[in-house]
């Protein structure tokens, strides 16, 4: 197998594939030094109480549409209060010249309290309480993905204030629709062609060429591995991926589960002592599609898009040249994943 150890790829502007997502990435190595009088993020570190009587996912308290909240000890599911999909949509499609095409999309939302206390998170959890919020993503991707009119089921959790996240209690969401969107959609088309071509599936066969490379991996366990993608956009993007092919949740043995309860801890504490603040991210789960094919293409993973670049203050804007020509990043993937492997794993608020 063939390494690429091209000194340009540290030091000289260059292009990066995704194969995932089958977009280009421009990486410009060392560009952090240039000065930045630009919006400082605010970085309020106030404790939150383990108990929050305003806050509308804490057990026992009332939500924003008058529903109240059981009196609950581990995960907690219930149906968003303001869905951006129903399941009750009725079918319609409106069609002119190919050119005004519009169709009703019926889905289902749903929120997982991760755990009841309030001033916790997946970095201040333990592997266990994770553990139960993996099984309980097992349940909903294994019962949303049944229903007959749901082919994609996204999880995911928006971290921090800064990733729009509306309450800092521990949870996430989940929409379920009726159609795979598009990320979803490329992801799919790019690991089937894959698996066509070369017999093997594509997140599996990268896995091996990291794995010999090794400089982009910044830990693993017994049955995942976490990286920085050789193609990241966001400055300390990651992925978790399992060492087997696994198309979705549901295929985890037990000992899986708690694997990946563990990768998801570790890294979100290493993110967590990169800047010593409770970091801001979004992660979401990818996995197979629920449209009634068996997806052999298909390899379960995390994606991690974390906003932060050279410190708590100072974040990434996917503006102006990204929105109109194609995503850049200002540290390579290496430098990142070198950054993240020399953390500590011990949470620097202990
Ligand atoms: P975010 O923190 O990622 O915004 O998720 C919170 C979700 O909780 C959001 O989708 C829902 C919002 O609609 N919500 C309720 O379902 N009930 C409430 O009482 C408030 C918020
Ligand atoms: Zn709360």
């Amino acid at each position: 197998m063939r390494l690429i150890s091209e000194t340009w790829l540290s030091t000289q502007p260059h292009r990066r594939y995704n194969p995932l997502a089958r977009e280009w990435v421009l990486v410009s190595p060392h560009r952090t030094q240039r000065p930045w009088q630009g919006q400082l993020e605010a970085v309020s570190e106030e404790r939150l109480p383990a108990y929050d009587p305003d806050c509308y996912l804490c057990p026992g308290n009332v939500r924003a549409r008058g529903h109240r909240n059981p009196p609950y000890s581990g995960t907690f599911v219930f149906d968003n209060d303001f869905p951006t999909m129903s399941p009750q949509t009725p079918p319609g499609r409106a069609d002119r010249s190919g050119l005004l095409v519009a169709e009703t999309e019926p889905g289902l939302c749903r929120v997982v309290c991760f755990h009841p206390r309030h001033d916790l998170t997946l970095a201040r959890m333990e592997t266990e309480g994770i553990r139960q919020v993996v099984d309980t993503w097992v349940e909903q991707y294994v019962e949303l993905g049944s229903l007959p009119f749901i082919r994609h089921v996204q999880i995911f959790e928006n971290r921090g204030e800064m990733m729009g996240c509306s309450n800092p209690h521990p949870h996430c969401q989940i929409w379920a629709n009726g159609s795979i969107p598009d990320r979803v959609a490329a992801e799919t088309a790019a690991q089937a062609d894959h698996l066509a071509q070369r017999g093997v599936t594509l997140l599996q066969e990268y896995l091996a060429v990291e794995e010999e490379a090794g400089e982009r991996i910044v830990f693993s366990n017994d049955h995942f591995v976490v990286l920085v993608p050789f193609w990241a956009v966001w400055p300390f993007e990651t992925m978790i991926l399992p060492r087997r092919h696994v198309t979705a949740l549901d295929e985890l043995t037990g000992a899986e589960r708690t694997s990946f309860a563990e990768a998801l801890h570790r890294i979100t504490v290493r993110y967590d002592n990169l800047f010593q603040i409770s970091f801001p991210y979004s992660m979401g789960i990818h996995q197979r599609p629920t449209d009634g094919e068996p997806h052999p293409e298909w390899d379960l993973h995390v994606h991690f898009y974390p906003p932060l670049l050279r410190s708590a203050r100072i974040r990434k804007f996917l503006v102006g040249y990204e929105m109109l020509a194609w995503p850049q990043r200002d540290i390579t993937a290496e430098a990142a994943a070198e950054r993240l492997r020399a953390l500590s794993e011990r949470h620097w608020a202990d």
